[in-house]
């Protein structure tokens, strides 16, 4: 038999269920709001996720805020199946930032009005989160032995940008795994996909490059970025090209010396570290 004071708690305790499925129940219903309202706006992959466990990268040092989770977007690149002449594909297309951020702040700000008094805040690169990461968990591929999220329709070819949140979001379901451990780009990485001595990064440097890192930018073959351990990823193969405008019509298959670097990806490093790794690549000895 129960007392009135154990009928009183398990009242108590079945209001607190009622509350929080409601509360749930409504959480749900804005989820689903928002991902309709994305889907209107977007043809792209996108997909959510809570970033609460998402790690910070080394270059950003701002605080997250109160944002916990993210919707996370892919911008497909590749213009070609043909690899570009001397650079990388990222850098023959013109500068992503350019495209990415202004597209998603146009998002964001329908998103703020339509989900007041929730907050939505757009990046890419230069943001709070492991973008590839985060885009692993948003279910929108799985992350390479190269380290690179791999889309299943695209491959890696993908710029990652997100648009952060206040609105409690859950991981989209994923369970793929794409990356089947061959170890080709392992094989290939002229640095054995060490990060802290990758070719992509000395080719950004703006220090005299080493002797070993002259030899190194050689074996890329590249300007500007390294797409080595990508190019041999069988999951790059018979992968579909992008629909983007912007890429396909600013695509430039070979850095020219010279060339007018107005909106290019390698122009945030200064146009003389292009020209310098052009004339190293053009030397026949280091
Ligand atoms: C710093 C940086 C670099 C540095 C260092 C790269 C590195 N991985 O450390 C340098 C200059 C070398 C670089 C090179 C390139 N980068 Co970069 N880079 C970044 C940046 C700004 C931060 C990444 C970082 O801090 N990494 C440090 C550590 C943690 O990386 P890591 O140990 O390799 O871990 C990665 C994965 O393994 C994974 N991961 C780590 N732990 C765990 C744990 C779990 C459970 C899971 C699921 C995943 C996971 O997430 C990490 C993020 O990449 C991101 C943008 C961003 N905000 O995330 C872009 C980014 C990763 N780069 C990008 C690109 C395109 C490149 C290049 C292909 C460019 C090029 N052609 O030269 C190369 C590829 C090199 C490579 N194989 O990674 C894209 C990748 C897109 C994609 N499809 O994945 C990003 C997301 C930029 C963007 N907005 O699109 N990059
Ligand atoms: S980008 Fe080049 S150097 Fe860097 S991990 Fe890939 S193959 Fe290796
Ligand atoms: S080359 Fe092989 S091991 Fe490397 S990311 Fe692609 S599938 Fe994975």
């Amino acid at each position: 038999m129960l007392n009135n004071n154990d009928k009183n708690q398990k009242n108590q305790k079945n209001q607190n269920i009622k509350i929080a499925e409601c509360r749930e129940s409504q959480n749900n219903k804005k989820i689903k709001e928002l991902y309709e309202e994305i889907s209107k706006k977007v043809d792209l992959p996108f997909g959510f996720c809570s970033i609460k466990n998402i790690g910070t990268p080394k270059i950003v040092r701002s605080k997250r805020g109160d944002f916990i989770s993210a919707v996370l977007f892919l911008f497909p690149y590749k213009v070609k199946n043909e690899r570009p002449k001397n650079i990388s594909r990222y850098a023959a297309v013109p500068d992503y930032h350019n495209y990415i951020i202004p597209f998603l702040k146009e998002i964001a700000t329908d998103l703020n009005i339509k989900f007041a008094p929730f907050n939505f805040k757009a990046y890419s690169d230069y943001t709070p989160v492991l973008e590839a990461k985060a885009a692993g968990f948003a279910g929108l591929g799985s992350i390479g032995k190269n380290g690179l999220l791999i889309n299943e329709k695209y491959g890696s070819f993908c710029f990652i940008g997100s648009i952060l949140t206040d609105m409690d979001l859950p991981n989209s379901k994923s369970g793929l795994t794409y990356c089947n451990n061959c170890g080709l780009c392992l094989k290939n990485c002229p640095v054995n996909l060490n990060k802290e001595i990758c070719v992509s990064d000395i080719s950004q440097k703006k220090q005299d490059l080493t002797d070993s890192e002259i030899k190194l930018l050689k074996k890329a073959g590249s300007c500007f970025g390294c797409d080595i351990c990508q190019e041999v990823c069988p999951l790059n193969k018979n992968t579909k090209l992008t629909k983007i405008s912007f890429f396909i019509n600013g695509y430039r298959d070979e850095y020219i010396l010279n060339e007018d670097s107005a909106g290019r990806a390698y122009n945030w490093r200064s146009e003389d570290i292009i020209k310098r790794n052009f004339k190293l690549l053009a030397k026949k000895t280091p």
